[in-house]
């Protein structure tokens, strides 16, 4: 994608907008103009707002330097570009402008050829800086999100495990810890092949996530061992919501190429209510795989607890 900037004129001197509007169209920049500090806000809160903003300092309703301390005052992923047009240049009146957050000046009335130079300088500025947004983008998801199933990986869900179970404990709310693991994976992927694994593995990624509510947490924790946590009355109904789920993945249809493949996962849960006084995911954890085991060991495609 071609890198393209926005910029937004404010300025009531409506000669002076006109001017620099042009100015920016001819440089293949696009433009959108404002002729006062509210309508300069509008665009500033727009979803996607520009990207270059060029404010005359002095402007009914906010002047460029209000704007500047307001767009400021959020923390932005990409923030603008600020460019300060003013005839007050003096070096109080730059600091001051510099110090509030813009990036640069200049100074009115305008040279072109400077104009130009700080426009490109400000252009420069912002793609470079989304590149680096992209990359810090690419790398949170790639720290975070398991890149076959989009589920959070092993130590993202871990995170957010241990801040969801202090907050039951907080709230004496309750939960269910519950690992699941796909029954004879490797005989399906031995007789179907690995990219048929994989299939099945995303397809249970997104039936798993299906089943589970907003608040509630899915993960892939290992190659075929996915991760649930939600929260539930009791043990009880624990136990149906992990049995209506053990019971869709027997009905859900795997199919690749063509093939059919049958799938089931067994189940290990642990309830975790705030009785129990125990604020470690580790042990909770530990009981669910033991779950795990026993589901494995009486036959498969079973919930435990
Ligand atoms: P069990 O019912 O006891 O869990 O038997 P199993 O065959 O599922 O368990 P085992 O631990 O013996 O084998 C797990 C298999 O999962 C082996 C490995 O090749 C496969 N596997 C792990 N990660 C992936 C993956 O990302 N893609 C595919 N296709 N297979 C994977
Ligand atoms: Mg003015
Ligand atoms: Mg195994
Ligand atoms: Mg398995
Ligand atoms: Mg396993």
């Amino acid at each position: 994608m071609a890198f393209s900037v926005r910029a937004l004129i404010a300025d009531d001197d409506k000669a002076s907008a006109k001017l620099v509007e042009v100015l920016l169209k001819k440089w293949g920049i696009e433009v959108v103009v404002a002729h006062d500090g509210l309508e300069a806000l509008e665009y500033i809160m727009q979803f996607d707002p520009p990207s270059l903003l060029l404010l005359d300092w002095e402007m009914p309703g906010y002047n460029g330097i209000e704007l500047c301390q307001k767009v400021r005052k959020n923390d932005m992923k990409n923030p603008p570009y600020i460019i300060i047009c003013t005839a007050r240049d003096s070096a109080e009146h730059i600091a001051e402008g510099l110090n509030q957050g813009a990036n640069d000046f200049v100074t009115k009335p305008f040279n072109t050829q400077v104009l130009k130079a700080r426009v490109e300088v400000g252009c420069r500025t912002l793609k470079l800086q989304a590149r680096l947004v992209e990359a810090m983008t690419r790398l949170d998801r790639l720290a975070s999100f398991d890149e076959l199933t989009g589920l959070l990986n092993r130590r993202a869900l871990f995170e957010r495990v241990h801040e969801d179970l202090s907050r039951a404990m907080r709230t004496e709310s309750r939960l269910c810890f519950a690992v699941c693991d796909i029954d004879w994976f490797k005989r399906i992927n031995d007789k179907y092949g690995h990219p048929a694994g994989d299939a099945i593995l995303r397809q249970l990624g997104a039936l798993l996530s299906q089943q589970l509510r907003l608040y509630d947490r899915v993960g892939r924790i290992g190659g075929e061992e996915f991760f649930l946590l939600f929260s539930v009355k009791d043990i009880v109904r624990a136990n149906k919501v992990l049995e209506r789920i053990r019971q869709e993945i027997e009905k859900c249809r795997f199919e690749f190429e063509g093939k059919v493949i049958p799938v089931t996962m067994s189940f290990g849960a642990a309830f975790v209510t705030p009785d129990d006084k125990v604020e470690r995911v580790e042990v909770y954890f530990s009981h669910a795989d033991k779950a795990l085991y026993r589901s494995k060991e009486r036959g498969r495609n079973l919930v435990t607890f």
